[in-house]
């Protein structure tokens, strides 16, 4: 019997075990942790204490960019790649990132500031010098794809424009050799583009049957989607995902065909899946939604996400994985399980990576770390700023229906805090937020404090509160939100309940969203926040 290591999983441990034996090299990841004795890889932080996947020493370890980031969409121009993720009902969304070593990545803008719908899996692409995003959306009447250019990545990006194609998602772009653009969705099928990209010139058809896996392996849905082309040598290769993006640990899954036409026939790759979560041990779940890039030095590689093992509540995490080409004109996942650290690609230079979430609010709030959930149209008129932190209108009745402002956060655990000075007839406060059914948080009128937990105001745990500025904090660790408020920063009085929140994720409340902080005015009042201070925590 093989016993996996605290940080290597069965598989990784079986096949550390048989390197010596077999011919085939162990993926790297393996060997990587071999070369560690196998010693349990711990998160190297940065900014704040917050997990950084670069090591420094020549080595990262997944999640390439932590927290929410699904549907990774990625775009190598030039020495610079540009990568943006699915952003849901928050707006700003479609958050555009910048790496030049496919490791360490940095936030640059947002390409949505109007809300369009709930966004799903885009495709970021250049063509002819310009940038195009083409985006899902989905909405009460159904789904469609529109499509946003820019001729400067950082923006200005254009209103985007509705393709009408109902009933299509994850777009993924590709030129024929017959120098046509094509759209690529789910299905899997495709629509052909207009020259310029934005509209389309023809019937939505079928364009590849889908690899099928056994019936007896346990996935959430068949669900074909997410298809990337891209192209290698003679061929173009049709990257998709089969098996549902969360359910069982063992969903999702990250399959190849290829072509010598844009117009097929597709082969399917003869060792799919390329990708697979095999057991519930291994550290990333149901990963899948793939695109292949090419690294800095010519080698490959794979983006694509995962639920880490034991966080669902972090949502999906972008995750990179090395893939080698084998001499049959096909390539391979070489990464194993990803539980150990792998050599970083070659070449390339490290940008200064991550995001601090500390803000004094004094550059303005939306944008890169803030967003507000459910956004209405004008919903950023209800941000002022007066040079003394944010201040926040009252919307909705209570936290759940306030579309509050929410941050993404990637660490297993960690701290924020926020100082609040309420007026007016509302309340206002600090909270974990997966969206209005599933939601904690702690609030104060200018009377007294009040409690959400299961997504509602506890009404039995509202306290006298004398007015004023109040100091809220919320310390995270294992699954557990301790809130506690102060009136001078110095002395904290703990919240009474503390909330074990580990269900708040999609697999309970659907959505494929994440537990988020949150800031949030309810009422007809205003709150002005100031000084949000956040940092990772060990462990
Ligand atoms: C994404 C699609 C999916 O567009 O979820 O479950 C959507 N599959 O690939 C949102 O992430």
């Amino acid at each position: 019997m093989v016993a996996a290591s605290p940080r290597l999983s069965r598989r990784d441990a079986l096949v550390t075990a048989l390197a010596g034996t077999a011919a085939v090299q162990a993926p790297a990841a393996v060997v990587a942790a071999r070369a560690t004795c196998a010693a349990p890889p711990r998160f190297a932080t940065g900014v704040e204490g917050q997990r950084r996947a670069d090591l420094g020493d020549g080595r990262f370890l997944n999640p390439i960019v932590s927290g929410d980031r699904p549907d990774p969409t990625i775009l190598k121009d030039g020495a610079d790649y540009y990568m943006t993720f699915s952003s849901f009902q928050s707006y700003p969304g479609a958050i555009l990132w910048h790496s030049r070593d496919l490791v360490n990545w940095a936030p640059i803008t947002a390409a949505l500031t109007r809300p369009i719908g709930t966004v799903w899996a885009m495709d970021l692409i250049k063509h002819d010098g310009r940038y195009y995003l083409y985006i899902p959306v989905l909405r009460d009447d159904g789904t469609t794809i529109f499509v946003t250019h820019a001729s400067d990545i950082r923006g200005p990006w254009s209103d985007p424009v509705d393709l009408k194609l109902p009933g299509c998602i994850d777009p993924g772009h590709a030129v024929g050799e017959d120098g046509k653009r094509y759209l690529f969705v789910n299905g899997i099928r495709r629509v052909r583009l207009a020259d310029d990209g934005l509209s389309t010139d023809g019937p939505l058809e079928h364009a590849c049957t889908p690899w099928r896996y056994p019936e007896d392996w346990v996935v959430e849905m068949f669900a074909p989607e997410g298809p990337k082309i891209f192209r290698r040598g003679d061929w173009f290769y049709l990257v998709s995902a089969v098996g549902g993006t969360a359910g069982p640990p063992t969903s999702h899954m990250v399959v190849a065909a290829r072509s010598r036409s844009i117009h097929g026939p597709w082969e399917h790759c003869p060792h799919n899946p390329i990708v697979r979560t095999r057991a519930a041990d291994e550290p990333w779940w149901s990963r899948g939604h793939a695109s292949v890039v090419e690294g800095p030095a010519g080698d490959w590689w794979m983006v694509y996400h995962g639920y880490e093992n034991g966080y669902r509540t972090l949502g999906r995490q972008a995750l990179l994985e090395p893939i080698e080409w084998t001499a049959d004109g096909w390539f391979r996942a070489r990464g194993g399980t990803l539980s150990a650290p792998m050599r970083k690609p070659r070449g390339g230079q490290a940008v200064p990576a991550g995001l601090a979430l500390s803000d004094d609010f004094s550059r303005g709030a939306l944008g890169l770390r803030w967003s507000f959930f459910a956004a209405g149209p004008q919903e950023a008129d209800r941000l002022r700023h007066d040079g003394r932190g944010v201040v926040m209108q009252g919307r909705g009745e209570s936290l759940p229906d306030c579309s509050p402002l929410t941050c993404i956060v990637g660490d297993r655990h960690y701290e924020a805090r926020v100082t609040l000075d309420v007026s007016g007839d509302g309340h206002a406060g600090l909270a974990l937020f997966y969206d209005q059914r599933a939601c904690v948080g702690l609030g104060f009128s200018t009377r007294e404090s009040i409690t959400y937990g299961y997504g509602q105001e506890q009404r039995w745990m509202r306290e006298p509160f004398a007015g004023g500025r109040v100091h809220l904090r919320v310390t995270y660790r294992d699954h557990v939100a301790h809130f506690a408020h102060s009136t001078d920063g110095v002395t904290w009085k703990p919240h009474p309940w503390q909330m074990e929140v580990s269900g708040l994720h999609h697999n309970v409340f659907g959505g494929f969203l994440s537990l988020r902080i949150a800031l949030f005015s309810a009422g007809r009042g205003e709150a002005r926040f100031q000084d949000f201070v956040y940092r990772g925590l060990p462990g």
